[in-house]
């Protein structure tokens, strides 16, 4: 479904009657991808918001975002926020894990305006969904790039280091420049439905160049002799936290299979 605001949508039907200044069903469009959490369907582009510091990287939920960008097959780009809070090693620690991924990697900071116009670059004509924790800066980077947006912020609570959950709603903003960009409310927890475990490791993309060196052709790069994802892991060359991540992810979804 695709939404226009009113005056982008001057020569369509109105089917709904549209009252001032709200949206107007244009167009109704078969799903291609679905997300369930954030709700949202048909978007091409998934830009994953963490804050370097207030709060901390969630890697665990970093990592379970990215794997359903993968799962349906959306482009991702991560976005560190806060860069000016952080000091050089926390800057450091947050590389190592998504420097070796291959989605790009943005530098922001919504309060300086720092890399804001690399970000709306990327929004530029494309249908993008925002996704990560409450707190990290989603919709002050939605701000940054379009103060038109106004969308509500709130302050991170000291006493727990989270958001406040801010945003309640998924929001559909239409980009000035041609695109649109789904805010949506930060969540702490995520499960994955319906994932094999025996496609799990296709969806970890730095885990490729390795697995043709496996011994097994359907090694599952947990026990397996001869597992060079697991060597390769051992060795430095895959990220040891993401490759955890994935021992995690695996034994989830096997104890899933077995209810
Ligand atoms: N210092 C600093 N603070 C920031 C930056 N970006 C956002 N903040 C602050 O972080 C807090 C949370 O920002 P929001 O934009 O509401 O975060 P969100 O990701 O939309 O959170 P939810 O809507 O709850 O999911 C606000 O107090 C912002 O002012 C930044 O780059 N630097
Ligand atoms: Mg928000
Ligand atoms: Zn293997």
């Amino acid at each position: 479904m695709i939404f226009q605001p009113e005056e982008t949508a001057a020569t369509a039907e109105r089917p709904g009657g549209g009252a001032e200044g709200a949206g107007v069903i244009v167009e109704r469009r078969p799903r291609k991808t679905v997300l369930l959490r954030p709700p949202v369907a048909n978007v091409e582009q998934m830009v994953l918001v963490l804050a370097l510091k207030e709060p901390a990287p969630d890697w665990l939920l970093a990592g379970r975002i990215l794997l359903q960008g993968e799962r349906e097959r959306l482009e991702l780009v991560c976005c560190l926020n806060k860069t000016d809070l952080a000091d050089a090693a926390e800057k450091e620690a947050a590389a190592a894990t998504l420097s070796p991924l291959p989605y790009p990697l943005l530098w922001c900071s919504a309060s300086e305006g720092v890399g804001i116009a690399p970000l709306r670059e990327k929004l530029k004509g494309r249908f993008s969904v925002f996704a990560g924790p409450s707190g990290a800066g989603k919709s002050s980077l939605l701000n940054a790039v379009q103060p038109g947006f106004g969308l509500k912020t709130g302050k991170v609570s000291q006493k727990i280091g989270r958001g406040r959950h801010v945003t309640r709603h998924v929001e559909l903003l239409a980009l000035p420049g041609g695109g649109f960009v789904v805010d949506t409310p930060g969540f702490s927890r995520l499960s994955f439905a319906d994932l094999e475990p025996e496609r799990l490791g296709d969806l970890f993309p730095e885990f490729a160049p390795h697995r043709e060196g496996c011994s097994f052709r359907n090694c599952n790069h947990m026990h397996e002799p001869g597992c060079a994802v697991r060597e390769a892991a051992a060795a430095g060359l895959i990220n040891r936290c993401r490759y955890r991540q994935y021992r995690q992810f695996w034994q989830e979804l096997k104890d899933k299979e077995k209810w």
